[in-house]
């Protein structure tokens, strides 16, 4: 069974994200879908920066779990990825999926956090999955935050005209060289 935490009021950027989260956020309960782990399935989650889902992980009956985390900018996110007990020499993967067995980028997470930057499509969704990578333990829990968003940079009219402008300096200068060694 899997938990997403909400965080109310607005949340800064960052990793002081956590610092000023309420003490007794709201916790919404979220079910277990993907029994089949197809990706189809994944669960569908909007998470806002300092949001974090808990969930856990079972060898034997539930090696995979799915996240579809929804409603990022376009651009660049990073989750904060933490394995909270169960078997203290275990070790989750987590991984960005393209498809239910597609594997874009991954990292193994333990105990201390790790930060996992990934690409966030135009689409605003990234798919996560966190698996059991050590076969040697029955069950780990972990706690995935959206740590920051970096929505992608669009360059304003302003900059460009001052880029071309730039260029142009530079053009007029390489000719004058030019001219006073011909
Ligand atoms: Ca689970
Ligand atoms: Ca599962």
């Amino acid at each position: 069974m899997e938990k997403v935490t909400k965080f109310s009021g607005t949340v800064a950027l960052g990793t002081a994200a956590l610092a000023v989260a309420p003490a007794q956020a709201p916790a919404l309960q979220i079910n277990e879908v993907e029994s089949n782990n197809t990706f189809a399935t994944a669960q569908t989650v909007s998470l806002t920066v300092g949001d974090s889902i808990e969930g856990g992980i079972a060898t034997a009956n539930d090696d995979i779990d799915f996240f579809r985390i929804t409603g990022l900018p376009p651009g660049a996110a990073t989750f904060s990825l933490q394995m909270l007990g169960g078997g203290a020499t275990g070790t989750l993967r987590a991984a960005v999926y393209a498809d239910a067995t597609t594997v874009v980028d991954l990292v193994d997470i333990a105990i201390n956090p790790t930060f996992f930057p990934v690409t966030v499509p135009g689409s605003g969704s990234v798919v996560l999955g966190i698996k059991e990578q050590s076969q040697a333990t029955g069950f780990e829990s972990y706690r995935i935050t959206l740590d920051s968003v970096r929505p992608a940079q669009v360059p304003e009219p302003a900059t460009l005209a001052l880029a071309a402008a730039g260029l142009a300096g530079l053009a007029g200068l390489h000719v004058a060289r030019r001219r006073k060694h011909g």
